[in-house]
């Protein structure tokens, strides 16, 4: 992409009304423009980066066996009557009328949608166990929505549920889930806590948040600070396997949300004991017959005999983590993508735009990093220097090729690591090789 031709419309003031640095970056670096209150656009490279986060948590929900499927948002109000929730759902719920006075409502979540699909064609044990998820818009009508994405009305989740004959296959569906949502945040670069959680209004008695780490999170979090030493991607996990022990040494350790630490019973010594603030950025839930039962969702056993299925819910706020992730990963000269989430790889900047040796050079490189299937930005704009660098530190890609006059007198050009700040003078060739492998 040339940058001459992208809209980024970029801020150079701090936007007055964002009270987070993820919320200022984001605001800053051309990613969102608020619609409303807690209701967002994605511009060209907010896009980019939730759709580079949707693509890691697909492929890490594929590779544990769910499948893909996609329900819409606006769902029929009797759906929830018959689960019960259409009532208790309360405020928060955005509940809309069609033409024909039909009751609607824009889904703040899936439960009973997916069970009324599954149990239409659901008859036996062996069609069990199943799990479908989908990455789409919830609305909730919060309070107070603030802090930009991290806590919008409108926002998008992926919401997988699974289906299973018993307990001891909802557990492992749920074990499930938990180590691969491990696995889904370690390639995000994010260091995710699991704790205990309050099941809410999704329900159900086994429920575990996943927190990452940020100064400014809202949630006060314990724990044991050799949680923070497990690395979740250091062996191939294979979802065939019984996955209790990894999931024990993971809850085994120590950790609580605020509510629930007791400094008196809290096991953990002092030394070992990490007081943080936290970002919940996924959640997953086992609520057994809660809407299997009321929606009528059964299948025969091997005896015949006919019992509702077992289910569990496992929610990740992709939008969300677009923020999350800036929270965790930023300097004082703007955001820091990780590898894995960042809209582009290389910022390609040609100091002398105009310049025939600049610009014949850069179009090169442009052109060998794309055919390599490198994503690049390439700055061609007559901009100084010194605008220029400003803007590759604010949007974060990580890394930099800078190309200028005087460099290229000598065949040299300059690779910047965003994320130390180290730079290299390098040949064209030896800089192409870095940056396409
Ligand atoms: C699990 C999947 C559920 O809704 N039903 C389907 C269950 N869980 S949850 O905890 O309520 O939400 C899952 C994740 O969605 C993110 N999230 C939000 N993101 C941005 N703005 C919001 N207002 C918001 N509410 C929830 C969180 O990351 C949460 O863990």
């Amino acid at each position: 992409m040339r940058r001459s031709q992208y809209f980024l419309p970029t801020l150079k003031e701090n936007p007055a009304e964002a009270q987070i640095v993820s919320h200022r970056l984001m605001l800053r670096a051309g990613m969102i423009r608020q619609s409303s209150a807690g209701i967002y656009s994605w511009l060209p490279l907010g896009l980019r980066v939730l759709k580079r986060i949707e693509q890691v948590v697909r492929e890490e929900q594929n590779a544990a066996g769910a499948m893909e499927v996609l329900m819409p948002t606006i769902q029929p109000a009797e759906l929830w009557r018959e689960s019960g929730r259409y009532e208790d759902y309360g405020a928060e719920m955005l509940r809309i009328r069609d033409r024909h006075e039909r009751e609607m409502l824009y889904g703040p979540t899936n439960e009973e949608q997916i069970t009324e699909i599954f149990r239409a064609s659901a008859r036996s044990y062996r069609d069990l166990p199943r799990m479908m998820y989908h990455i789409q818009w919830k609305f909730r009508d919060e309070v107070r929505p603030r802090f930009g994405v991290m806590r919008g009305r409108e926002f998008l989740m992926k919401d997988n549920y699974s289906f299973d004959v018993d307990y001891a296959g909802a557990k492992r569906s749920y074990n499930k889930m938990f180590v691969s949502y491990l696995r889904t945040f370690a390639r995000m670069g994010l260091k995710a806590i699991p704790m205990a959680a309050d099941s809410g209004p999704i329900g159900g008695d086994m429920s575990h948040e996943f927190q990452i780490l940020a100064s400014t999170g809202e949630s006060r979090i314990y724990c044991d600070k050799r949680l923070l030493e497990f690395d979740a991607l250091s062996s191939e996990v294979d979802y065939d396997e019984d996955l209790q022990p990894v999931v024990d040494r993971w809850t085994g350790p120590y950790a609580a949300t605020d509510d629930k630490h007791d400094p008196a019973k809290c096991p953990v010594a002092k030394g070992d004991l990490i007081e943080a603030r936290g970002i919940e950025v996924g959640h997953i839930f086992y609520f057994g017959t809660k809407y299997s039962k009321p929606l009528n969702c059964a299948v025969s056993g091997p005896n015949g005999e006919l019992a509702p299925v077992e289910m569990g819910s496992y929610g990740i706020g992709v939008s969300r983590l677009a923020g999350a992730i800036i929270e965790a990963s930023h300097d004082d000269a703007g955001i820091v993508w990780p590898e894995a989430v960042a809209p582009f790889k290389v910022g390609l900047v040609n100091l002398r735009a105009g310049d025939g040796a600049c610009d014949s050079a850069c179009a090169e490189l442009y052109g060998q990093l794309r055919a390599k299937g490198v994503e690049v930005l390439l700055d061609d704009r007559q901009e100084s220097a010194g605008a220029k660098f400003a803007e590759m530190d604010l949007i974060g890609l990580p890394w930099q090729l800078i190309v200028g006059p005087r460099g290229l007198a000598q065949g040299k050009v300059e690779i910047k690591e965003r994320r130390t700040g180290a730079r290299e003078e390098l040949s064209r060739e030896a800089a192409f090789a870095r940056l396409a492998g």
